[in-house]
């Protein structure tokens, strides 16, 4: 029964506007689950692969023009252009509206408009939030199904007068009568869409069937929209992975880390330690809410149920619980398909089958220097079937956090780990995070791109005020705020190679991490804050590592700091009279240690 007025108001409307042939609301069922897999394999559009293989699972295969989040198509359409801050792109609400609006007119003809209500979080948390999807694509309905709760029960509790974020989304292709439908219809690039409107919390989206442009829940409303909501109502939303650490004694402790794309968050998630006695769970693996107890503590939750996780490279080698996380009821999507209808992509770690289908779907020729699998091919799989998933992964009250981390690939100047002064500190250093960048053929400048808290393109504000935001975080009175660390697995030496070896031996810096929690650990303190003595990280067994090693990895150079200050003074210069004076403060602070 949909009893919610607002709703039902809202739905009427798109309805009316879209001019789809039916309108279905989304029970969240299995049957209906199943009849949407089986309508999309009968039309062609996806394939169902071996049962015994990979049961209950499907593959498809996207647009070549539709492959990943179009960060250049993304918006924030906040009132003024200042709103929006100088990491985003800005457009006027009211002009958007109105480009939006004609290119939605109609644009579901020939189709079914689906109403999907999710909840971001654990049904009923206090820390989650419900939203409702409109989409005319029945593989968004299927993704959202694995990666929120989604359904009847969601109607439930937002009940006749709960509130909800309204997420708009159609593929953007009609189709005329008797028209055949292709194999993933979208819209050519220059008409695709993905809008935020962050003082009416709504999210509009237009000409993209792909991941985050499509599945809303996912970077538009946890992260853009919920940074607003966030900073409005007093919590945090974040681009961190959630881990439970626990050590030989049975102690245990509960990490968020934020690290920017292509760092390994989903395998630090996931890690399995090479230290004795320890053990790693994983609560998330890319996104988290966070809001203080009455206890002064800071609980997270997972807002989303799956994992959309890049499938190239990973491996039973690399991470074993992600492999097992989609060995059934997932999705996979432009990967390679064997012709025995199974899965196949690069780093695997089994040889590619004669005759397997690429992502384009012509049969792989490792010669032709084409991958098989897009590099940003993706597994979506409950994240329930983690074998290393934390108890408390659903519990509505969350989990305590006791550590931040911070990191990004620097194969210089950047210690394996240091931890901060102060919370102020640990701002500053959330603030300057960034990551080598050395792929020109993506169009970006090589060098160290800034990407402050993992957040640059999902920060729905000013990057400034956000800035702020963490610095009055730290204000709270009675909070018990967690540490900030900031590590570094990427460090090289001076033949480039990795000095550090990463993967199951970084359970050796969170060994320490977690000693630094119940202040234990030796710290040295240095311009840029406590890099641990030389002997606190364990390394007994760590083939290959000895103290002078160690000495390197850990290493802070005055001169390396001093022109990453300059560096950092140019990332700063960005953000105006927006920076808080804190921040200013941290960086004369760091200046005056350097003796700049
Ligand atoms: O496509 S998603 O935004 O969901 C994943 C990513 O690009 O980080
Ligand atoms: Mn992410």
């Amino acid at each position: 029964m949909i009893n919610n007025l607002k709703l039902k108001k809202w739905v009427q409307e798109w309805a009316d506007w879209f001019q789809p042939e039916s309108v279905y609301w989304c029970n969240g069922s299995e049957a209906e689950n199943q009849r949407l897999l089986d309508e999309m394999v009968a039309c062609g559009m996806g394939v169902k692969l071996n049962e015994a293989k990979r049961p209950n699972s499907y593959y498809f295969q996207s647009d070549p023009s539709d492959v990943a989040r179009v960060e250049d198509r993304t918006f924030i359409c906040s009132k003024t252009k200042e709103g929006a801050g100088p990491t985003n792109n800005w457009a006027d609400p009211a002009e958007m509206k109105q480009t939006m609006r004609e290119l939605y007119k109609g644009c579901m003809k020939g189709r079914t408009m689906y109403v999907i209500p999710f909840s971001m979080g654990p049904l009923g948390s206090n820390i989650a939030h419900i939203g409702v999807e409109i989409t005319d694509s029945p593989y968004v309905v299927a993704n959202m199904r694995i990666m929120t709760r989604m359904g009847d029960k969601v109607l439930d509790i937002l009940g006749e007068t709960g509130d909800f974020v309204p997420c708009v989304h159609s593929i953007g292709a009609p189709l005329a009568p008797g028209q055949k439908d292709v194999k993933w219809p979208c819209a050519p690039i220059e008409k695709k869409y993905i809008t935020h409107f962050p003082e009416t919390h709504e999210i509009w989206s237009y000409g993209s069937g792909y991941g985050g442009n499509a599945l809303l829940g996912k970077k538009c409303l946890a992260l853009r929209i919920a940074s607003i909501m966030a900073k409005e109502q007093g919590w945090m939303a974040e681009h961190m992975l959630i881990m439970g650490l626990t050590n030989p004694k049975g102690e245990k402790k509960y990490i968020a880390a934020a690290f920017p794309s292509a760092c390994g968050k989903t395998n630090l998630a996931m890690l399995i330690p090479t230290l004795p006695g320890w053990k790693v769970e994983c609560v998330g693996d890319d996104i988290a809410w966070m809001k203080f107890g009455a206890d002064g503590q800071l609980y997270a939750i997972n807002p989303e149920a799956g994992f959309f996780g890049v499938a190239p490279f990973t491996s039973m080698e690399t991470n074993p619980n992600a492999m097992l996380s989609c060995r059934a009821n997932t999705i996979f999507t432009n990967v390679g398909l064997t012709p025995d209808g199974d899965v196949w992509w690069e780093g695997i770690g089994t040889e590619c089958p004669p005759g397997t289908l690429n992502w384009k779907n012509k049969v792989y020729d490792p010669a032709s220097g084409e991958p098989c699998a897009h590099p940003n091919a993706r597994f979506t799989a409950p994240a329930c079937q983690c074998p290393a998933i934390d108890k408390d992964w659903e519990n509505p009250v969350g989990v305590p956090i006791s550590a931040f981390l911070f990191g990004g690939r620097r194969p210089n100047t950047v210690p394996l780990v240091h931890e901060s002064k102060s919370w102020n500190h640990g701002v500053f250093m959330g603030s300057v995070a960034g990551s080598e960048v050395t792929a020109a053929a993506i169009g970006l400048k090589a060098g160290v791109r800034r990407d402050p808290f993992a957040m640059l393109p999902f920060c729905g504000y000013n990057m400034g005020d956000y800035f702020g935001h963490w610095i009055n975080i730290g204000k709270r009175a009675g909070a018990k705020l967690p540490k900030i660390f900031y590590v570094n697995w990427f460090r090289k030496d001076e033949n480039g190679k990795f000095l550090w070896p990463g993967y199951g031996e970084n359970s050796r810096v969170l060994a320490y991490i977690f000693d630094r929690c119940d202040g234990k650990g030796e710290s040295v303190d240095t311009p840029i804050g406590k890099v641990p003595a030389v002997k606190s990280i364990n390394i007994k067994g760590l083939a290959g590592m000895d103290e002078a090693k160690m000495a390197k990895v850990l290493a802070v150079s005055n001169d390396e700091w001093k022109a990453e200050v300059a560096l950092i003074e140019e990332h700063y210069a960005r953000f105006g009279s927006h920076l808080p004076k804190e921040l200013s403060a941290e960086l004369a602070g760091l200046k005056e240690r350097l003796g700049m």
